[in-house]
């Protein structure tokens, strides 16, 4: 086989994973992407929507040249222009805002459809460039803000264990979080650890395909997270088995944190979360007798009003049983705060303090804003209260650039629209959220068409509208070297070169590893326990019986789609069918409904059409339908952001997506 070669690369996607994968490219051409089968935690395994990412690179609809707006906003019409009038026409534009209106007027809203640190989020690419002309920033607070928050106030950090780790532990609770959908390499581990006897336990408003996989299933009424783990802490004190060592040595706030659960008897929690006393205390004595007990919760559980105490209140759990202590302890929500690369969106080129619009309200944050910049969002798809949105966008004063792949609805109301590269086609430095590696993207073949990746782009408007600030130059290359040089011990050894010739390698930290053997990040070194009154605030959706809207709607990450990612690709589409809505037996007959019947599921908000699936998967009161779907391509147009509220989060601004009241009614 004459030209093949092997190229190392990652999959950029938003999910806790981040895969190494191998693509094989023969003359030129990419014609095989699999799994890295030496990497310990991909274990030469993508999943069912990465397994077409090729095909996807390749697929008809794929954006391939600068487009110009011909239509109306909206229509998707649009003529090919080179990039030397889109950078022409974009200059003027930006320029003539800037005079006018002050560089604030730009919002640049950078989503989350590659976490790379050179193209993507994490290294919030383009800040630079931003900086310079003093654009308004972006808070990304659209997916773990709030639970970071909540771990934050009571660890130090958002960071935690070593997920790998979960295969030491004898008690695991999957805790919001569907594991078997959204990051399913995590499953080996847990399967290990079961072969060593731990007991696995789903707590889910939903009965998911990771739910009926565990050993135990408990059914929980939404956002009510906070109180389960008050309860099953008081289990915990009824049975003496708090740490009293680790509590006295490790933690501060715990006199009145201890008060505060004894207030939470497990009658009282039964009914705050639905879920039989029984259960509650079954389980309260499994945490009370098993060390080392691992928590897995992950992004999902906190789109509710009290999304961050969840996470706070949960996060307390192993400073009272001293879970800490042990390999195989502790939770594992994102590893986030364990990577140490140094990323330098050098704030110093910013004239003036700017002020920072947040990514869920861009519906109510746009109004004074005259350039929206989107780049690898998918704001129509992903962000709350569609419908507002939409008619922002039709706005004939707001100047839109998107920067794509694919023709999104987002896309539909640019004005220009640039060409993006795909992760085959560039550069890029990840690391994982649920794992402990770098990993380095060496591009395999040559962009498609004429599209460009964020950095370049950015390179080349920089040089268009003849700024002379050199660090807007620098190359990908450079960027690397630099996010690499922190010193921190975590990235001794890791230098670019060997990335580039090993594809990934774990940071350095031990294996097991315990993250808070050395005390915690807090400014007293202790874990503070969450304070009275403010361990568990009731969901938005506790409100249900007084509000014409009784169901509580979540809307839970897709099997076959990432956010809005594949929701273009035909095969992918094929296997999702029509979009359902999952109605506890009880609701369907109090509404007449039967299986298959095509429904409105509405609110003030708006309304998107789904199918009814009379399914005991979900209890009485809560519906269910998954985020993911473009609303052009579904019944009526609209997904069901249409009837989610730009409402914040107690913590962090986060959104609020499994937190909203509907109706369902015959379509
Ligand atoms: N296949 C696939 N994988 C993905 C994604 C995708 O779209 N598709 N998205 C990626 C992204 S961006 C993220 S952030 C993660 C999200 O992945 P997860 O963190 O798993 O988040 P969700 O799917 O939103 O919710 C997880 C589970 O929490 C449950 N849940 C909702 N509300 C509550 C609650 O109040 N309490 C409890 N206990 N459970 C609750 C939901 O029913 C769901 O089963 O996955 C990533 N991976
Ligand atoms: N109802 C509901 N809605 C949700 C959620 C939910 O649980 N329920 N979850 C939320 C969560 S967790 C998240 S993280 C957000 C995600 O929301 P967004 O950040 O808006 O992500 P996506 O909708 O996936 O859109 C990403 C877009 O980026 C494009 N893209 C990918 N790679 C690149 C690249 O390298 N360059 C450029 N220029 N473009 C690229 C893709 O084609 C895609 O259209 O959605 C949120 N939306
Ligand atoms: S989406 Fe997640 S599981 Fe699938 S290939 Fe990417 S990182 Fe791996
Ligand atoms: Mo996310």
């Amino acid at each position: 086989m004459s030209g093949e070669l092997k190229v190392l690369g990652a999959c950029p996607l938003d999910c806790p994973d981040t895969c190494s994968w191998i693509v094989t490219v023969d003359d030129g051409k990419a014609v095989k992407l699999r799994g890295n089968p030496d990497h310990p935690y991909t274990r030469g395994a993508l999943c069912v929507k990465v397994n077409r990412y090729l095909e996807h690179t390749q697929a008809a609809d794929r954006i391939l040249h600068p487009l110009r707006r011909t239509g109306p906003k909206g229509s998707g019409q649009f003529e090919r222009i080179t990039w030397e009038e889109a950078l022409e026409e974009i200059s003027v534009r930006l320029r003539a805002i800037v005079e006018e209106h002050g560089g604030e007027a730009i919002w640049p809203y950078l989503g989350t459809g590659t976490l790379g640190y050179l193209q993507g989020c994490e290294g919030v690419a383009g800040r630079r460039f931003w900086n310079v002309l003093g654009a308004s920033k972006h808070f990304l607070n659209i997916c773990a803000a709030a639970g970071g928050s909540g771990l934050h106030r009571t660890n130090g950090t958002p960071a935690g264990m070593d997920p790998e780790n979960l295969a030491l532990a004898k008690l695991i609770l999957l805790w919001g979080t569907n594991t078997l959908t959204s990051g399913h390499h995590l499953w080996k581990f847990i399967q290990d650890a079961r072969a060593n006897g731990a007991h696995v336990v789903a707590i889910d408003p939903i009965r998911t395909r990771t739910a009926d996989q565990a050993d135990e299933y408990l059914p929980i009424r939404p956002g009510t997270d906070a109180a389960l783990a008050l309860g099953l802490l008081n289990v915990v004190l009824a049975e003496n088995a708090q740490d009293e060592e680790f509590l006295a040595e490790h933690s501060e706030g715990w006199p009145e944190f201890r008060e505060e659960i004894l207030r939470h008897p497990v009658g009282k929690v039964s009914e705050i979360t639905g879920i039989p006393a029984a259960d509650i205390h079954s389980l309260g004595m499994k945490l009370a007798h098993t060390r080392p007990t691992a928590i897995r919760a992950t992004m999902g559980i906190q789109r509710h009003a009290g999304g961050g105490t969840a996470l706070r209140t949960i996060g307390a759990i192993p400073g009272v049983t001293g879970d800490w202590r042990h390999p195989g302890g502790g939770i594992a929500y994102s590893t986030s705060g364990h990577v140490h690369l140094d990323i330098d969106t050098r704030e110093d080129l910013l004239a003036k303090p700017v002020r920072t619009l947040v990514m869920t309200k861009l519906a109510s944050q746009l109004d004074d804003v005259k350039c929206l910049w989107v780049y690898a969002a998918n704001p129509l798809g992903s962000t709350p209260d569609g419908n507002a949105i939409r008619r922002q966008l039709a706005r004939e004063d707001l100047f839109t650039v998107v920067m794509e792949q694919f023709p999104t609805d987002t896309v539909d109301y640019a004005d220009i629209v640039l060409p993006a590269t795909m992760q085959t086609e560039h550069y890029d430095l990840h690391a994982g959220y649920g794992h402990m590696y770098l990993l380095w993207n060496e591009p395999a073949v040559e962009p498609a068409g004429e599209c460009l990746s964020t950095t370049e782009t950015f390179r080349r408007l920089a040089a268009h509208m003849g700024l002379t600030e050199p660090s807007l130059y620098d190359s990908d290359l450079e960027l690397a070297e630099q996010l690499l040089s922190s010193g921190h011990p975590s990235l001794e050894g890791i230098t670019l070169d060997r990335l580039r010739k090993e594809g990934w390698v774990r940071m350095n930290y031990p294996k097991p590893f315990i993250p808070f053997a050395d005390g915690f990040p807090t400014p007293s070194g202790r874990l503070r326990f969450p304070r009275a009154g403010q361990a568990y605030i009731p969901p938005h959706t506790a409100q249900a019986e007084r509000s014409p809207y009784p169901l509580a709607l979540v809307t839970p990450a897709a099997h076959t789609f990432l956010n809005t990612i594949f929701g273009n690709n035909p095969e992918l589409r094929r296997r999702a069918k029509d979009p359902v809505v999952l109605v506890n037996p009880a609701d369907a007959a109090a509404r007449g409904l039967v299986s298959g019947q095509r429904v409105r599921v509405h609110n003030d908000g708006g309304e998107f059409l789904a199918d009814v699936e009379i399914s005991d998967r979900v209890a009485a009161g809560v519906v269910a339908s998954p985020k993911g779907r473009w609303p052009k391509l579904s019944p009526g147009g609209a997904n069901p952001n249409a009837v989610v509220a730009e409402r914040d989060a107690d913590m962090g601004k986060g959104p609020g997506y499994h937190d909203n009241l509907v109706e369902v009614s015959p379509a």
